[in-house]
């Protein structure tokens, strides 16, 4: 059935208009002033709210195995979590063990998202290195629409991709227009800490920041910027929680180099104080990787995201409720890490974002949207309200307030890393697929309406770039051997 949105302000990325906008058969079929509504249609009248794409979160974990149980949301509760907060699409990740056929867990992952609410798409990680994972590689980019390849540079004895995997890894991404990803914290220091903070003694949550200092994660994203330097890939560095892996991004794309940032709402708000919470299930409730930072780091990454330095924002959404996070009671390195979000993610950024004055809210669907839609291949069938795009939409009222709490919020989790923040402006209205899923405060989602969505490999001027960059200007150490 059409729907026409009548009476709101449309706003993109690039321009904000007064427009109305009606859908029918799930994707935009027009936008501007005055439209007519086809008969039978239903009339949402937007009478001065604003009318954005719907939500992209880059970075999700529904019903992960991980650590030794498995995350409490799952694929159904996770996306209708997400559309209650006008978020229409995730982009969750594969995660093989080692040895595991990466093909096999795809088709896994695949299984499990089937109950997913609205529309989703896979990173794959490359968690370990046989013949069979290139192989793999390259028939999920062939003929399964995965076009990013993501690489734990931590989780020693896990599922870290050593720098052997991780060149390995980015060539082959390369040969197949795929873009590399990494979670930037060196896995050695974070082990070689973990096991000096147990020695000494320490074993509470509060020992989690202490074994991933900033420092930990300044190496391994400038390490992953320089490799992708070297061999010529783009790069995306996910969930960027300090000032030093933000000072390694902007001096590599300073220099022209390809280099993309993620940041999660949770970085942007929440510091390190948490840890020192002197009731162990608060502070547990808080062990995520990155750890939370110290509040300087918080307007180094405010900064950035205004900067455009990093261009997406996300929420690494990865629940574990109480009884889970009691598994590291005694020993905080065994504290299932991960934290929940993604139904708060565009109401805490709006507020803290654009009610501040740091980001218009073209930036913030920028952020929120579009630019994950760019930098990960489905714009501008997604990340836009135009003709022809998707029909994922929120009807955004910039006035109504929300007090966030885990008692009221639809996240399967226990806790909410933002409980009792007052927001301004929220989604009164969320369309998902042309059809309302979430109307003021009415959760309408359905197990299984969410499609898959195929991500294409880069387009060839991707490669042609960097082929003819590589040609023109050979890498550093191969320069420095020609000479
Ligand atoms: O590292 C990740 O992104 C996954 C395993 C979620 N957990 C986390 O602490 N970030
Ligand atoms: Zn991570
Ligand atoms: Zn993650």
């Amino acid at each position: 059935m059409a729907i026409l949105i009548r009476g709101g302000t449309v706003v993109n990325a690039d321009a904000s208009q007064r427009a109305d906008v009606l859908v029918e058969g799930g994707t935009i079929k027009a936008v501007g002033p005055g439209l007519a509504a086809p008969a039978g249609a239903e009339t949402l009248d937007a009478g001065g709210a604003l009318v954005m794409p719907g939500g992209i979160d880059p970075h999700t974990h529904m019903e992960l195995p991980f650590m030794g149980t498995v995350a409490s949301e799952d694929f159904f509760s996770g996306t209708s979590a997400a559309a209650a907060g006008g978020t229409t699409m995730i982009i969750d990740f594969v995660i093989p063990n080692p040895q595991e056929k990466l093909l096999e867990a795809y088709r896994k992952w695949r299984g499990w998202s089937q109950k997913a609410a609205t529309d989703y798409s896979f990173h794959v990680a490359v968690t370990w290195w046989d013949d069979s994972v290139p192989k793999d590689m390259g028939t999920l980019v062939e003929k399964h629409g995965v076009n990013s390849f993501k690489h734990f540079m931590a989780y020693k004895n896990a599922i870290m991709a050593d720098d052997e995997i991780l060149v390995k890894s980015f060539l082959r991404a390369r040969e197949l227009g795929a873009l590399c990803t990494v979670h930037a914290e060196n896995g050695e220091l974070v082990f070689h800490l973990q096991q000096a903070l147990l020695k000494a003694g320490i074993t509470g949550p509060e020992g989690h920041p202490l074994s991933r200092p900033p420092a930990v994660e300044g190496e391994a994203a400038n390490r992953a910027i320089r490799l992708a330097q070297v061999l010529g890939v783009p790069l995306y560095i996910v969930h960027n929680s300090c000032r030093e892996a933000v000072e390694a991004i902007a001096r590599a794309r300073g220099e022209g180099q390809r280099v993309f940032g993620e940041v999660l709402a949770g970085h942007l708000l929440v510091d390190d104080s948490v840890y020192r919470h002197q009731d162990f299930a608060t502070a547990a409730a808080h062990v995520m990787s990155p750890p939370f930072r110290p509040k300087e780091h918080q307007a180094a990454l405010w900064r950035a995201l205004q900067a455009g330095t990093l261009q997406t924002t996300a929420t690494d959404h990865c629940c574990f409720c109480a009884p889970q996070k009691a598994m590291g009671r005694e020993d905080f390195t065994r504290i299932p890490n991960g934290t929940g979000g993604v139904e708060d993610r565009m109401q805490v950024l709006w507020h803290h974002g654009v009610n501040s004055g740091r980001l218009t809210p073209n930036e913030f669907v920028a952020a929120t949207s579009a630019n994950a839609a760019k930098i990960f291949n489905i714009y501008p069938r997604k990340g836009v309200v135009a003709p022809g795009a998707d029909a994922d939409l929120v009807v955004w009222d910039p006035k109504k307030t929300r007090r966030i709490s885990a008692k009221t919020h639809h996240q399967k989790i226990d806790f909410n890393i933002f409980e009792g923040m007052e927001v301004e402006g929220v989604n009164v209205v969320t369309l998902s697929q042309g059809k309302i899923v979430w109307r003021d405060g009415d959760l309408r989602t359905e197990k299984g309406a969410g499609r898959y969505i195929d991500r294409p490999p880069f387009p060839a001027y991707y490669q042609a770039l960097l082929q003819k960059a590589a040609l023109e200007r050979p890498a550093p150490v191969l320069r420095d051997a020609a000479e």
